[in-house]
């Protein structure tokens, strides 16, 4: 049985608990916040959340964790393509929302989310960068229907959770959504994904998770 650690507002926690359900492995969930403590550098070597327990041991990362959970439970639900080639174009989406949007956009949500306070020059800075990621996104992002064509994939377990933080973030710091605004019918899309009862699992969880976040601050 896998245990599932971190907090239900974090969209990398989340990209892992969609996997999870969408793949129907059983799981529990452990709620603990990011943490210096030694007791968690042990299990996640930054102290960052999500990681997961295993029979084998703990994992960090959530893409080595996606990867594993792909791995070690072949009879579940494919999330990557087969052939080699487009398992490789899924992994370079992926990586590319990651690296190119959605890291850059961390950087504004002190403010856009925890009330603390960015830079001008911070914002400025993301902007520019956040758009010429959303811009590459644009070009290989398909949305026919799905974030990689007519199959549900990993693509879509990664793209749903960002998408829709970078969305809120940029909405708050910009006053417009930067991602509606360079991928065109990506609203459509992302109502897809949230037909999808597992999302809408995720979804209330996090609903849930955020209330408790902000009443206990
Ligand atoms: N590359 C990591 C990123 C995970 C991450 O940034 N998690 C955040 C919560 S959404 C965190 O733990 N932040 C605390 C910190 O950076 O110290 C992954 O894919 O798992």
């Amino acid at each position: 049985m896998i245990t599932l650690y971190g907090i239900a507002i974090s969209n990398y926690y989340n990209k892992i608990k969609f996997a999870l359900l969408e793949k129907k492995i059983r799981f529990v969930e452990e709620a603990l916040p990011p943490s210096q403590t030694d007791a968690v550098l042990k299990r996640s070597p930054l102290g960052k959340i999500p990681f997961i327990k295993t029979e084998e041991g703990y994992l960090s990362e959530s893409q080595a964790i996606l990867e594993y959970l792909e791995d070690a439970y072949p009879e579940a639900q494919r999330l990557y393509p087969t052939e080699p080639f487009e398992r490789a174009k899924c992994r370079e989406f992926i990586q590319h929302i990651e690296l190119n949007v959605e890291l850059i956009a961390r950087r504004i949500y002190s403010e856009a989310i925890f009330g603390g306070t960015v830079s001008q020059e911070t914002k400025d800075e993301v902007k520019a960068k956040v758009e010429a990621g959303l811009t590459g996104l644009a070009r290989i992002i398909r949305l026919s229907p799905y974030a990689l064509g007519d199959g549900f994939t990993a693509a879509d377990i990664v793209a749903w959770p960002h998408l829709q933080l970078v969305s809120f973030a940029t909405r708050q710091i910009y006053g417009n959504d930067l991602v509606a605004e360079h991928i065109p019918g990506i609203a459509d899309y992302m109502q897809l994904i949230e037909s999808r009862p597992y999302a809408q699992q995720v979804a209330k969880d996090r609903a849930a998770a955020l209330e408790a976040f902000f009443k206990n601050r």
